[in-house]
């Protein structure tokens, strides 16, 4: 039945409300803990496609949607650091159809490089970002991101993070709506951003948000109120009516929270009055000052930076914040019982996990052991096989960003004396290299050390690390089906690297670390396209072979 109750994760919840509320195009990049998202789309017969990175999945969706149709964007947190540069620019021109970029926090570091707080952006690059705590919310705000949007022809933001993406729970949907016929409407002055027509739209764009920012202090916009049990209110009124009907009687605590907090906050604490601030940016901070003169103790609970704290202060609200040492790492119930009681004594540590490695038979294991065997100085890259970093390898010296493995490299060959530069080799996947390789290739060719440079890429003709997806050197799209082909030794050749070799590392065990020997010792431009199908990527093709 469509309107039938769903247990859905929160990605999954996302992808269901952008089935529903006729989103024309849904683009992005994988990346934990949103890639469910996409693939949750395209199953469902949603328009979805993976992008080469999330710059031009952004870009792409901006297209959509200055054609007046819905669009969505899929990213996790760092990838929004790649789209920053549309993203700032978007908020300028808006766009008419209704876009919204939905980024994934990874707050403890679960499968990401830093925590970064993609609140920051909202507030950097001026955009509304809505936080929703559970699959439910997830689900609506998704439809009400599309709806703002539209009506203010700004691209919204949607936070998750790993909690809310991955945690399952009870999904009502609502009506199906039918998109509207997409359609071009020339816009010169509003689009094109040189700077005589960016300057006005700097100023429209804050006028927006000052629209934005009194809708969001409307009753029930931009903030919820779960009342204790024994107030004198109704559980899940929303805040000014709840409010209004206390007004004499200071509760003894109040607490202001965002995110899969307000879920920990109402178990930690479920004798206090929790406001869940479901706009983060612009924050409704007239609701929570009368939520915070509303009760004798108000303290504000939120998984990373101190952002709400910072704003509540800034405002000359008095609010508690938390202790430094819960900026790092996801909250849980307990550590919201700590911060509430200012606990601020070390955690006990969980215990130890086992390390993660690479498969047994996984063909990066053998370039691994052979960086290791020529004691090479390894600039490496995001992957599975970062994993060569660990024991019994130890054969990786940088990883920093994705594609930065090329520019580290580099540099390290610039500056090092001749006998360490010739030791310097970048390593690279293949789902890497197309995302973010590319440019650095560029460099390299253009500007060429004077020891060379040897680059391999690890071509497992898949994206491991985040599930097995596709991209644009597999030649098959996000639904698995045939697509055009980026062959990558011959992008190699045309950007002017002179020697491309291309190996298979168990077919052709002994011509490996003769060509990398070559390489080191020769000197010159090498790349060496390492290529053997990831092992779970063979099983994956032969289950959907079995089951066509
Ligand atoms: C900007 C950014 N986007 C997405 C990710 C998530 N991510 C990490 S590595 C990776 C690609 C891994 O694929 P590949 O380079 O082919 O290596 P493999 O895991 O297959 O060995 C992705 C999508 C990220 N860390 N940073």
């Amino acid at each position: 039945m469509e309107w039938m109750r769903q247990l859905l994760s929160g990605n999954e919840a996302v992808a269901w409300a952008a089935k529903d509320a006729g989103v024309r195009l849904g683009v992005g990049y994988p990346g934990t803990p949103s890639t469910e998202i996409l693939e949750t789309f395209g199953a469902l017969d949603g328009p979805a496609q993976w992008a080469p990175n999330e710059k031009v999945a952004l870009e792409v969706a901006l297209g959509v949607a200055y054609a007046n149709a819905r669009a969505l964007v899929t990213t996790k947190h760092v990838g929004l650091n790649v789209a920053a540069d549309p993203l700032f620019t978007a908020a300028y021109t808006g766009a008419p159809g209704g876009l919204v970029i939905v980024v994934a926090d990874d707050p403890g570091m679960a499968s990401s490089q830093n925590e970064q707080d993609s609140r920051r952006y909202a507030v950097a690059a001026g955009l509304p970002m809505l936080e929703p705590a559970d699959s439910q919310q997830a689900y609506a705000m998704t439809r009400e991101a599309l709806e703002l949007a539209e009506r203010w022809s700004l691209p919204v933001l949607l936070r998750l993070t790993t909690r809310v993406s991955h945690s399952k729970s009870v999904v009502q949907r609502a009506a199906v709506v039918s998109a509207p016929a997409p359609g071009f409407t020339r816009d010169i002055a509003g689009r094109v951003m040189i700077p005589g027509n960016a300057r006005p739209a700097h100023r429209r764009l804050r006028e927006k948000l000052d629209q934005v920012a009194a809708w969001v202090e409307t009753p029930g916009c931009g903030t919820r109120l779960w009342n204790a049990p024994h107030a004198a209110v109704e559980a899940g009124a929303d805040g000014d009516q709840a409010m209004a009907k206390t007004p004499d009687v200071r509760r003894p605590l109040g607490i202001v929270a965002d995110s899969v907090a307000v879920l920990h906050a109402r178990e930690a604490a479920p004798q206090a009055d929790v406001l869940q601030v479901r706009m983060v940016h612009p924050l409704p901070i007239e609701t929570i000052r009368r939520f915070a003169a509303s009760v004798e103790r108000c303290v504000v609970v939120e998984e990373g930076d101190p952002v709400m704290v910072e704003a509540c202060r800034a405002a000359g609200i008095a609010v508690e914040g938390k202790a430094e040492r819960y900026r790092f790492g996801e909250l849980n119930v307990g550590r919201v019982r700590r911060i509430l009681a200012g606990e601020d004594r070390p955690e006990s540590r969980p215990p130890a996990g086992k390390p993660p490695q690479l498969c047994t038979g996984c063909p990066h294991r053998i370039v691994f052991n052979l960086l290791r065997d020529l004691d090479c100085i390894v600039s490496g890259d995001i992957g599975c096989y970062t994993l060569g970093a660990l024991p019994p390898f130890d054969a990786m010296d940088t990883c920093v960003c994705m594609g930065a493995s090329i520019g580290v490299g580099l540099g390290l060959r610039h500056a090092l004396p001749p006998a360490e530069a010739r030791r310097v080799v970048s390593v690279i996947g293949d789902s890497t290299f197309v995302h973010s390789g590319l440019t650095g290739l560029v460099e390299m060719v253009y500007n060429p050390p004077p020891s060379g440079h040897v680059v391999v890429i690890l071509d497992n003709q898949t994206t491991a690390m985040t599930g097995l997806q596709e991209h644009p050197g597999t030649g098959r799209n996000l639904r698995h089906e045939p697509a055009p082909q980026l062959i990558i030794e011959e992008v190699c050749r045309s950007v002017g690297v002179p020697q491309v070799v291309v190996i298979d590392p168990i077919r052709e065990r002994e011509r490996l670390p003769a060509t990398l020997k070559q390489a080191l010792a020769e000197g010159g431009l090498w790349v060496l396209v390492v290529r053997r199908t990831c092992l779970l990527e063979k099983t994956r093709q032969q289950k959907a072979e079995g089951s066509a």
